[in-house]
């Protein structure tokens, strides 16, 4: 026989609080409804069921707003609350050998996800495929809107001088100090809070990118393949080099993908809440996916943003079928 099939654990994060709109929460049922799980088994996979992370008493979008912000990262309690019980998941899921595969939600569950992985796979790499770098902190964040911090809030490097990340209300899990929870136990024995080396990521589809977020992605010397390299190289050659950025000295390395959903054209992926023209085609959206799936690597991922709401009925529709495609093609459906 063939090796063993291997477990998916699907994680559905229906997170609204990281930016503006609601409707950011119907993605997990959507992808759920249109029959994600039978897509996998029958891809060979065994699927482990993962019930909602949030619950329906997390403060969905249709009852209580959100208690009032205390700094420059908006609802930063409920989305540290989130993210903190996605990370518990993914860090257990990840140490039983399991590949967790979260459903968002907005990009602000990654900071969840990542964090879960990290501290159980520290070697982790990280192909972050997004408009835009998600790179900011609350100390240069334009928006305060936390589905644009993931990267900066875990990246080695980006908390200023005299700041520390466990200071923001509701991130205090990502502290030295932190007491340690049910799931989430302290910092103990020389172990450090999870971090992620900039020399661990690399970015695909970059096209609007704040000032602060250049800076340090040219300060910290950054990998990034932006719309003008995938132009210029591409896609096939820009993969390659993604791939070989990550892996050259570890083969073996296990790979995160986080997809947001807005790295596609919008003339392909309308119904997302930051939609910039100029993104991967259909088949680029694919290919990216499916080239990670075939480096034998990608051991969790994420898919985000999708918000149905911010479109027509055929664009929602549309939207939501290319996700379910790029979820499809990064765990291992090939064409032929
Ligand atoms: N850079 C902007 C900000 O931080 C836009 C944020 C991103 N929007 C997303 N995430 N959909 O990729 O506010
Ligand atoms: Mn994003
Ligand atoms: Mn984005
Ligand atoms: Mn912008």
């Amino acid at each position: 026989t063939l090796s063993e099939p291997r477990t998916c654990s699907l994680i559905p994060c229906p997170m609204t609080f990281g930016q503006p709109f609601t409707g950011t929460d119907m993605g997990p049922e959507l992808l759920m409804q249109k029959g994600l799980p039978s897509m996998l088994s029958n891809l060979g996979w065994r699927v482990d069921r993962v019930p909602e992370v949030l619950g329906k008493s997390f403060g969905s979008s249709s009852s209580s707003s959100p208690p009032p912000s205390t700094s420059n990262a908006k609802n930063s309690s409920l989305v540290g609350l989130g993210a903190l019980s996605l990370a518990k998941l993914c860090l257990k899921k990840s140490s039983s050998g399991n590949f967790p595969l979260t459903l968002g939600g907005d990009h602000s569950i990654s900071l969840g996800s990542l964090a879960g992985v990290l501290r159980s796979r520290p070697a982790t790499g990280v192909i972050w495929v997004d408009a835009h770098a998600d790179l900011n902190t609350p100390w240069i964040s334009e928006s305060g809107n936390m589905h644009g911090m993931p990267v900066g809030l875990l990246m080695e490097g980006m908390i200023p001088e005299g700041k520390k990340v466990e200071e923001v209300e509701g991130l205090e899990w990502l502290g030295e100090g932190w007491e340690g929870e049910e799931g989430w136990p302290a910092y103990k024995d020389g172990e450090k809070p999870p971090v992620l080396k900039p020399s661990s990521i690399v970015y695909v589809g970059l096209r609007d990118v704040d000032k602060e977020e250049r800076e340090a992605i040219k300060s910290l010397n950054i990998k990034y393949y932006s719309m003008y390299d995938i132009d210029r190289l591409g896609i096939g050659a820009v993969m390659e080099k993604a791939l070989e950025h990550l892996l050259k000295d570890d083969p073996s390395r296990p790979l995160h993908l986080s997809y947001d959903i807005d790295a596609v054209d919008p003339g392909q992926a309308p119904a997302t809440g930051t939609t910039v023209r100029g993104g991967l085609t259909y088949r680029e959206a694919h290919f990216v996916a499916e080239r990670i799936a075939n480096s034998g690597n990608l051991a969790s991922a994420d898919l985000v943003e999708l918000n149905p709401t911010l479109s027509d009925d055929v664009g929602a529709e549309e939207t939501v079928d290319l996700g379910l495609q790029i979820l499809t093609s990064m765990m291992g459906k090939s064409i032929i």
